[in-house]
């Protein structure tokens, strides 16, 4: 079993959805929208019902016209309920096309924010392993998707299966017996249709993902640019980019093939025939007149509606529905969230202990192994060992960003894991090896922890951590935009940021993560008294190959291949450890 810490913050659901099925997903969100559904129901059955009352009324006026007495008041008022019945329509096609729009828009934007949301709670284990182009795909286009679910497709199967009922309805009116052609053709039409989206809800779901891998290759070689043109492999990559293209292009072609077979446009023409032939047959008996045979006739074209749009209709409703499956998939991985609320939340000392700890990522071979050690608030502790020795990864752990598999970390004496996170993460900054930067204002970035605090603040922030000159060399110091007309920062600079970022929250332990970067010699005194400022009053953890830096460090533990090898002071340890003398010989 995996040990990561799930537990992150959850963000306030904005309502409860239920994700079972993406079906009743997809339907508690339009649920929530039940009133613009309301009015597009009004909408859709209204428009069929005139549309009937239109057909049968001009079966009435072939019966005025043909009677030899011509009679002008009956026929204005047939021309009036036509007309009547035209102006009707407009309106309820107007309230079915507006409801279902607005429904759809509503509910993609809720999507999104569910969506949103359920990413960001997803513990770190989750980011790693599920790919961002996929992410994107389906935070893009599958929500997409489900939007039109709603409309257009929604809005015509709804609107055409109104049409599919009135015919049924009104035929009596003439004769029972010429009920038989529209409900055979009901009945056939949805045995049809079940067979069809059996067929096509693969087809559909191929669509989905075949796009998914597609963005995956996407994003990949975009993130990975400086690689693929550093060792020169356009060609490669435009090569795997064709064979995902070729993939959804395939996937779109056999969507394209099952909508053409569909079984219903088939039907439409023999009703058509067979209803005409049967009104006939009334007719020569004398069971209906003349006027029933044009009216009766009028109603069974009003089949063409649902035949013609359900040919592409269901397709957006398939769609959709492979499109939520794919966004459900996400959301519902992983949601055992125990983000201990009730968890410890006293305010932090900063006393960290490992006891016998072990850790690895997956299934892997441990990380870490057996690693014991024990900080006193206010400590500064360097952790030094080659690469890949662990180093990050043990400072991970501190915070919860992963969870150990067996043993023990504990903070202020308490399991980190008996903490209530969010009181945990706050009080403890990691500055990571690569540190990320948003393409927001400088003064923003450093604010990041610290929403709405005031320029003095980020300013003083900057000085302590040795920013504000730099800053000040741009032409719009705090409010340059990083990424912004080619604004980018080198290592150095990032560094400091983090740090002014770190001054600004002012956490009881500091987590920095520093062992790559290789700094001149003036950045590097910079750097220097920033993290010294930085170190004052708190636990730190400095990870760095830095002899000036691992030289002051109350602490030191040196890891090699996931094991503590040995701890103590600079002198204690050049006096015991070889391999702590190995490290500065190489
Ligand atoms: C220790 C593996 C890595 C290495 C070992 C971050 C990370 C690491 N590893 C994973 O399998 N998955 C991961 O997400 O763990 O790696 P580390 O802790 O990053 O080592 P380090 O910080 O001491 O190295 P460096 O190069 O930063 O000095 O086997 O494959
Ligand atoms: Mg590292």
């Amino acid at each position: 079993m995996e040990h990561t810490a799930n537990a992150e913050f959850t963000i306030p659901p904005q309502y409860k959805t239920d994700r079972s099925s993406p079906a009743r997903w997809v339907f508690s969100h339009g649920l929530r929208q039940w009133w613009v559904v309301l009015i597009a129901l009004v909408g859709s059955l209204g428009n069929a019902g005139l549309m009937a009352v239109a057909s049968v009324q001009i079966g009435v006026a072939f019966n005025v016209v043909k009677t030899h007495e011509f009679n002008p008041a009956a026929l204005r008022e047939v021309f009036f309920i036509i007309l009547a019945c035209g102006l009707g329509r407009g309106l309820l096609q107007f309230a079915r096309n507006f409801g279902f729009e607005f429904c759809a828009q509503r509910v993609e934007r809720n999507v999104r924010r569910e969506l949103y949301a359920s990413l960001l709670s997803k513990s770190m284990t989750f980011h790693n392993l599920q790919p961002v182009g996929d992410t994107m795909a389906r935070a893009t286009n599958d929500v997409r998707e489900v939007n039109f679910l709603f409309s257009p497709g929604l809005n015509m199967v709804i609107g055409s299966l109104s049409f599919l009922i009135f015919p049924l309805i009104a035929a009596p009116r003439y004769n029972v017996a010429l009920m038989l052609v529209p409900g055979v053709f009901i009945v056939l039409y949805f045995f049809a249709l079940r067979i069809y989206m059996r067929g096509l809800a693969p087809i559909t779901e191929e669509v989905r993902a075949s796009f998914g891998g597609l963005n995956i290759r996407l994003a990949e070689s975009l993130d990975g640019i400086e690689t693929v043109k550093g060792s020169a492999q356009e060609s490669g990559e435009i090569g795997l980019f064709e064979k995902n293209i070729t993939r959804y292009k395939d996937a779109l072609i056999a969507q394209g093939r099952k909508e053409a077979k569909f079984l219903p446009l088939l039907l439409y023409g023999v009703a058509l025939a067979a209803g005409l032939l049967h009104a006939l047959l009334l007719f020569r008996q004398g069971l209906i007149d003349l006027g029933g045979v044009v009216g009766y006739f009028g109603l069974l074209l009003m089949l063409d509606f649902p035949t013609f749009a359900s040919l592409w209709a269901y397709s957006r409703i398939s769609l959709g529905l492979a499109g939520a499956k794919r966004i459900l998939e996400l959301m519902n991985r992983e949601n055992n969230l125990d983000q201990n609320l009730a968890g410890y939340a006293k305010p932090l000392r900063g006393e960290v202990e490992f006891r016998a700890v072990t850790f690895r990522y997956g299934e892997g071979d441990p990380v870490l192994d057996g690693v014991s050690f024990k900080v006193k608030p206010g400590q500064t502790v360097a952790i030094v060992g080659q690469t890949g020795a662990g180093k990050t990864s043990l400072a991970r752990l501190i915070n919860r960003t992963y969870d150990v598999n067996s043993g023990q970390v504990l903070v202020d004496g308490v399991d980190v894991r008996d903490w209530n996170l969010e009181n945990l993460r706050r009080t403890i900054s990691i500055i990571e090896q690569d540190i990320f930067l948003f393409s927001r204002s400088i003064a923003e970035n450093i604010a990041f922890g610290k929403p709405g605090a005031t320029r003095a603040e980020i300013e003083a922030a900057a000085k302590a951590a040795q920013a504000h000159e730099f800053i000040l060399t741009f032409a719009e110091g705090y409010d340059t935009v990083i990424g912004e007309r080619g604004v980018t920062l080198s290592g150095g600079q990032r560094q400091r940021l983090a740090l002014a970022r770190a001054f600004l929250t002012d956490p009881r332990i500091l987590i920095l993560d520093d062992s790559t970067s290789a700094i001149d010699s003036a950045t590097e005194d910079h750097i220097q008294r920033a993290i010294y400022a930085a170190a004052r009053g708190r636990t730190t953890f400095i990870i760095t190959h830095r002899l000036s830096q691992i030289r002051w460090a109350d602490l030191i533990l040196v890891v090699r291949r996931g094991r503590l090898v040995a701890s103590g002071s600079h002198e204690d340890l050049l006096r015991e450890s070889e391999a702590y003398r190995r490290i500065f010989s190489e």
